[in-house]
């Protein structure tokens, strides 16, 4: 398996984020990267290579324009506004509200938020571009005839939608990957979500479209970040109707329930005629997280790689989630583990 990593990633290195009240170190930092990576190297994965340098074309398929300008000049201008800290999006155009992008940084940042616990700083949009970078050329090694790759992207970017960044992610990495999966050639590509959160910015790119199939198992919405997307009657719209599966689970799901819902989302991958799997893999799933719900062990990790794999199709698993605790790294080793064996 080919891992596809960008020391770039260290230029995301926030110092805030808005968590119980307090401005705290972010639970996404650097060290996430490192510590996968040394696992990864350790459990035998060596071929760890760059990315190759790719401009926005595939990104701007997937997001809006006026966006991604957006986050290439979101901290220069936060700067010259004066601010102090790190930029925080506080006015969100809520319900009723009226959708028009602001002139000035404070109202431009709610306006392109989903969450507000995620601080822009600077180098966060290199990092981000960096990320998809990654995920870009771990879909051109699968369109090289090769089974499996690892995108070791950071930072992560399933909560990032067409116009929309938040939980950590800024470019929809995966949602890049499965546009530059059809643009070298796939008809139909599936994204299987298995990162604790709801894919909800991965959702919003895909929901009306019927080339990308859609599934994530995720932290039920009444209970988990990001609360309002996830429920298992958003079906899919338009083009896309069918084509997005939500698999909503409650407070400490381990894998017996897990496992037989990724079972199901792999029958409707395969149903649907898709020619590869781009994986969010999340492991923030995992029983130790300190900000997630669920209660999958490290072994756990191995049989979700094997069981992904049991389909039968191309991978592409690109980093998302994973938290506080050095076991990310062993449980993203086991998963590409699982999907070799
Ligand atoms: C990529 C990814 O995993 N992003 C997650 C972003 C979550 N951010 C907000 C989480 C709020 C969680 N509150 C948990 C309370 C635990 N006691
Ligand atoms: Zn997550």
């Amino acid at each position: 398996m080919r891992v596809i990593y960008s020391e770039d990633h260290k230029l995301r290195d926030a110092k805030t984020e808005l968590h119980g009240g307090l401005l705290v170190t972010p639970f996404e930092g650097p060290f996430r990267a490192e510590w996968i990576l040394k696992a990864v190297k350790e459990a035998g994965f060596s071929d760890v290579v760059a990315p190759e340098r790719h401009g926005l074309e595939t990104a701007l398929k997937v997001h809006d324009a006026g966006y991604l300008d957006f986050l290439s000049k979101a901290w220069t201008l936060w700067q010259a506004s004066g601010a102090a800290g790190e930029a925080i999006p506080t006015s969100l155009p809520v319900r009723r509200a009226t959708q028009r992008v602001p002139n000035d940084i404070d109202g431009m940042l709610g306006y392109y938020a989903n969450a507000t616990e995620t601080s822009i700083t600077g180098g966060t949009y290199e990092a981000a571009v960096a990320s998809m970078q990654c995920a870009i050329t771990g879909a051109d090694w699968l369109n090289g005839g090769n089974r499996f790759a690892f995108s070791l992207c950071r930072p992560p970017g399933h909560h990032a939608g067409i116009d929309l960044f938040g939980g950590y992610c800024f470019i929809n990495n995966a949602a890049v990957a499965a546009q530059r999966l059809l643009d070298i050639g796939a008809k139909k590509v599936a994204i299987l979500d298995v990162d604790f959160h709801h894919g909800n910015g991965t959702q919003d790119i895909t929901y009306r479209r019927g080339d990308i199939f859609f599934a994530s198992l995720h932290g039920e919405p009444a209970n988990a970040f990001p609360y309002f997307w996830g429920y298992a009657d958003e079906t899919g719209e338009g083009d896309g109707e069918t084509c997005n599966a939500n698999y909503p689970l409650p407070r400490g799901t381990a894998w017996a329930a897990w496992s037989a819902a990724v079972a199901d989302s792999l029958a409707r991958i395969k149903a649907f005629g898709a020619e590869a799997i781009v994986v969010s893999l999340g492991v923030d799933t995992f029983e130790r997280d300190p900000i997630s719900f669920f209660k999958l062990t490290s072994d756990d990790f191995t049989r979700m790689g094997a069981l992904i794999a049991k389909a039968g199709l191309p991978v592409l698993t690109c980093m998302e989630g994973g938290y506080g605790v050095t076991e990310i790294g062993l449980n993203v080793a086991n998963m590409l583990k699982g999907l070799e064996a």
